[in-house]
């Protein structure tokens, strides 16, 4: 455990009901995506249908899609100055609340909705907990499909093993019509060190890595809760 962090329980049995107390009367909030994401936007929905105002942004058309079944209102993102609060699942997260993000694709979206939003709620199973990010063996990097081989070629300089993630026999498209290599890696000892090399890379549009960006995380161990906060300087 870190300095700047505190750790307790929570009264709540789930982590996407836990997260539901960062969420207020009129609150703009930010949608994750993926299963953690999708099961806080259904609890969401379920106040929604109760009478709670708030308005969503969503990180991708999967997410949108899901909302709009719940008849949560979404807004355009350019409509809004800030993002009270924003929800999302993790696939890594290291002692100091840094995460890997993007094994669902949405990491692009994620991550500017993440840094619009006054908190960051990120909702994980303890298997997601990792002493060093990068021990599950995969950072996932949004390119360009134009020179996506000259891309590689720069991960593979900088020790990573990128591999183009596939659907159908085809290149992955994202949300944003770009595709994703899947860095094979170890254990990343300087994470803010390989998040700024890799973002010098002509091509790379975006990574997985989310460094001191997660305000709270909330960790699903069997029937309870953790919740851990970060202090984080904005
Ligand atoms: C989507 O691009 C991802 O960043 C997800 O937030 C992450 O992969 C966690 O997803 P699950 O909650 O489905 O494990």
């Amino acid at each position: 455990m870190t300095d700047n962090v505190s750790s307790g329980s929570a009264m709540a049995t789930s982590t996407p009901e836990c997260a539901q107390k960062y969420v207020g009367e009129g609150s703009v909030v930010g949608l994750g995506t993926g299963k953690a994401a999708s099961a806080f936007i259904r609890a969401l929905g379920a106040r929604v249908a109760t009478g709670l105002n708030v308005r969503g942004i969503a990180t991708s058309q999967a997410s949108a899609e899901l909302a709009r079944t719940l008849h949560i209102p979404l807004v355009e993102f350019d409509r809004v100055e800030a993002i009270d609060v924003t929800v999302d699942g993790a696939d890594e997260v290291d002692p100091q609340g840094n995460l890997i993000k993007g094994y669902g694709g949405a990491l692009v979206r994620e991550k500017i909705v993440a840094a619009a939003s006054k908190k960051l709620v990120i909702l994980v199973g303890e298997e997601k907990l990792v002493p060093v990010l990068g021990s599950r063996g995969k950072l996932p990097v949004e390119v360009l499909p134009f020179g996506m081989s000259a891309t590689a070629r720069h991960l593979q300089a900088l020790g990573l093993a990128p591999q183009p993630r596939m659907a159908e026999g085809k290149p992955f498209v994202t949300d944003n019509g770009n595709h994703i290599l899947d860095c094979g890696t170890g254990p990343i000892p300087q994470p803010t060190e390989l998040e700024a090399n890799l973002r010098a890379i002509p091509g790379v549009v975006g990574t997985g890595l989310f460094l001191t960006m997660a305000d709270v995380v909330l960790i699903q161990r069997g029937e309870q809760v953790e919740v851990r906060e970060f202090v984080r300087s904005r």
